[in-house]
């Protein structure tokens, strides 16, 4: 179902594949009826089986082909479908792309997020790029925006894309670390490849670890061609921007993560479309016309640079809406087949080479991982626009052709399928000219402006993330002498960001700047310069234990639920706990099955029983430790606060019943129906907030 209770064109075309297998009879891939499913045919009780036995061994030959080749990057993903929507038609000035300028046109999509370097079933919760893929099922045919959630990428060329990859893999030897860049491959090409660096800047910063995949950004990354209807061209940044804000994890709390629940990601994004509550990005672009395709201090077409907002603004364009969980994993997630050159009229490319390489790569890749050159009719890859050509044949063909010819010019079918008909697709026409020459543009050289301009845009805190994070990746790398390479490497990005990560890991401290900072900022690049706060969809555990104050956490949760808020009563065991008032709360969660990781929030109600039986409980303090040692919003009232106490939660407590906020964490010692309203505004506003970003938290124990 749409959001808006519509079935879209997607999902009613779905529909020709949809198998319902409820009230059905157990059947052969031919349809014939099995009797008995759990015994081979044998020769006698305790005899041999027999070859005779067509059931069992097309059983068991059907599951020995079960798997495919995961994606040689990217094979860790959650996908979903949703809806496009442009806001007005102010882009048809640039573009002949309808799905972009028809504010009637709502173009159905299907989204897939990934993880790059770990396999199918490695973590979610781990140090890297996040891809951000979107397919658009346009009345046109099929337009794919295979981005990331950093705007600019680690190489120039697509040559070295095997070079780059085999790096951050795993090291061949032993397939170790999983799903990790903290290995000497990896910095050791980095430290011989200076072309990395920013990407490297955005991989140690805090968009690499993502709170949820609805609150990340999304980049097309390359500078792409709008074409207009007369032919003109305009360059182009694609941007998505998510309505909850850009919003990450800290380092430690991801690696807890990935272990309390590994697929963290995969099961918010989940949960999110199942209740309901649909995430949405605006779609935002940055244009530049040709005329000033020169006018900036890097290339346009080397994607390891990006367009600072402040020079160019993103302007809005429309926005995307994701309605519904696919029905199978392996059908739709796994078997979506993305391309760069899935372009339709109105989108070009340019001859940035990175994306050129990418335009051959996708095609290529597809016709191993999915066994042959018809994988666009699976049904998640097919257009809803209509398919007619002369491709013939090949190995899983669904569709029956009854065209007399499969040749173009022909008499017999009337020349049909006919090219060259309105609405085709023509190539932006553009002069080119130039010696075959292997050598990288002299344009493409300077590779530490812009991740010196990142650096500068970091607030203190950001920073210091990202010097924790060269710290604890360089820290693991055996080789001294890489760790002293890209110490090396760094002075050129910043002096003070190379003595500081210098100081973590045993390397001479750096004394003179490889180059001067240039001090410019981009503060579009600061995820908390400028956040948008909100309490929407996140999750507060609300510790409880018996002999809680039943009114207190009525009143919390409501008020929790009423702001769009997750509460999850949890306690020492499941089912119910007996509340102060004779009554009873019941248990969403057990502590034992959670984890403080995987809350946004946590809140200690009164009840002095239950404060005491949670003070004796050494996970339950722990969770609130770690709460506050990972800058969570805490909320603590009445025999609560002891809790806190406890814990050991440095904050000023409030001596009375008006509520005190001390860098998010929230008190009173009033409890019941007399909690103050300040008390829940005071507390949904520190969630809304993300994290205390001031709180200091080194000495903490958890
Ligand atoms: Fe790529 C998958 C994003 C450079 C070759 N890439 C893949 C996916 C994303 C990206 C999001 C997963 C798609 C899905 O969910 O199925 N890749 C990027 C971005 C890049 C980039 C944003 C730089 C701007 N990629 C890149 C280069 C090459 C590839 C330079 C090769 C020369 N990428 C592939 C691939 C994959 C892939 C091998 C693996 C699975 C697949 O394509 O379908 O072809």
């Amino acid at each position: 179902m749409g959001h808006d209770g519509a079935r879209d064109r997607k999902d009613q075309q779905l529909d020709r594949d949809r198998v319902v297998d409820d009230d059905q009879a157990l059947t052969t891939q031919q349809g014939v009826r099995v009797d008995h499913t759990d015994d081979s045919l044998a020769a006698g009780e305790r005899g041999p089986t027999l070859m005779e036995d067509f059931h069992v061994r097309e059983k068991i030959t059907h599951f020995d082909h079960e798997r495919i080749p995961e994606r040689v990057v990217h094979a860790r993903g959650a996908g979903a479908y949703g809806v496009f929507q442009p806001y007005d038609d102010w882009l048809a000035e640039y573009t002949t792309a309808r799905f972009l300028t028809d504010p009637a046109e709502t173009t159905p999509v299907f989204l897939r997020f990934s993880t790059v370097a770990g396999s199918r079933g490695s973590s979610d919760t781990v140090r890297d790029v996040r891809g951000f893929a979107v397919k658009f099922y346009t009345g046109e045919g099929n337009y794919d925006l295979v981005g990331n959630n950093f705007p600019v990428f680690f190489i120039q060329d697509g040559a070295k894309f095997p070079d780059f990859v085999h790096a951050v893999k795993p090291e061949p030897k032993n397939e170790i670390p999983q799903a990790a860049s903290a290995h000497d491959t990896l910095w050791d090409f980095v430290s011989l490849q200076p072309e990395t660096l920013h990407a490297i800047m955005w991989l140690m910063s805090d968009r690499a670890l993502p709170r949820s995949y609805r609150m990340m950004q999304g980049f097309g990354v390359h500078t792409f061609r709008l074409v207009d209807a007369n032919g003109r061209g305009t360059f182009v940044k694609f941007h998505w921007k998510p309505a909850l804000g850009t919003h990450s994890l800290v380092w430690d709390e991801v690696q807890k993560v990935a272990g309390a629940d590994p697929d963290f990601n995969r099961r918010d994004l989940w949960d999110a479309i199942e209740s309901g509550n649909f995430p949405e990005w605006e779609l935002g672009v940055q244009l530049v016309p040709e005329e000033d395709e020169f006018a900036f201090d890097f290339d346009l077409l080397d994607a390891t640079k990006l367009i600072p907002e402040e020079q160019v603004p993103v302007r809005p364009v429309g926005k995307m809406t994701l309605t519904r969980n696919p029905d199978n994993f392996f059908a739709e997630t796994e078997q979506v087949a993305f391309h760069t050159a899935n372009v339709v009229p109105g989108i070009d490319f340019t001859n940035d080479p990175l994306l050129q390489a990418r335009n051959f790569s996708y095609l290529d890749t597809q016709l191993i991982r999915l066994g042959g050159s018809n994988f666009s009719q699976i049904p998640v890859n097919r257009p809803v626009a209509e398919v007619h050509n002369d491709q013939r044949d090949g190995y899983g063909q669904h569709r029956i052709h009854t065209s007399a010819t499969s040749y173009n010019k022909n008499s017999i079918s009337a020349n049909a399928p006919m090219p060259g008909c309105p609405g085709a697709f023509t190539h932006y026409t553009e002069k080119v000219e130039g010696t075959k020459i292997r050598k990288r543009s002299e344009s493409f050289k300077d590779f530490y402006s812009q991740p010196t301009l990142f650096w500068n845009s970091m607030t203190e805190v950001e920073a210091e993330h990202i010097v924790a994070a060269f710290r604890f990746e360089l820290g693991k790398v055996n080789d001294r002498d890489i760790r002293a390479r890209v110490v090396d490497q760094l002075r050129y990005v910043d002096l003070d960001l190379a003595a500081r990560v210098a100081a973590g890991i045993g390397v001479p401290a750096p004394t003179e700047a490889g180059r001067p900072n240039h001090g410019r900022t981009s503060p579009a690049l600061s995820q908390l310069s400028d956040p948008v706060t909100g309490v929407a969809t996140r999750k507060v555990a609300v510790l409880a234990a018996d002999g809680v104050d039943g009114a207190g956490v009525t009143r919390l949760v409501e008020d929790l639920r009423a702001r769009g808020a997750i509460p999850e009563v949890v306690g020492l065991t499941d089912g119910t706990v007996r509340s102060d008032d004779g009554g009873t709360v019941d248990v969403d969660k057990a502590l034992p099955t959670v984890a403080s990781v995987l809350y946004d929030a946590v809140a200690v109600p009164c009840g002095a029983d239950s404060a005491a039986a949670l003070t004796r409980d050494g996970r339950a303090l722990h969770f609130v430790t770690e709460a506050f040692k990972h800058g969570k919003a805490i909320a603590g009232f009445g025999a609560g606060l002891d809790v806190l106490r406890a814990a050991r939660i440095g904050a000023g407590y409030a001596e009375g019943a008006d509520p005190v906020e001390d860098k998010g964490v929230v008190t009173t010692t009033a409890h019941g129906g007399d909690l103050p309203s300040g008390f829940f505004d005071a507390f949904a506003d520190a969630i809304g907030k993300h994290r205390a970003w001031a709180r200091k938290t080194d000495d903490v124990a958890a």
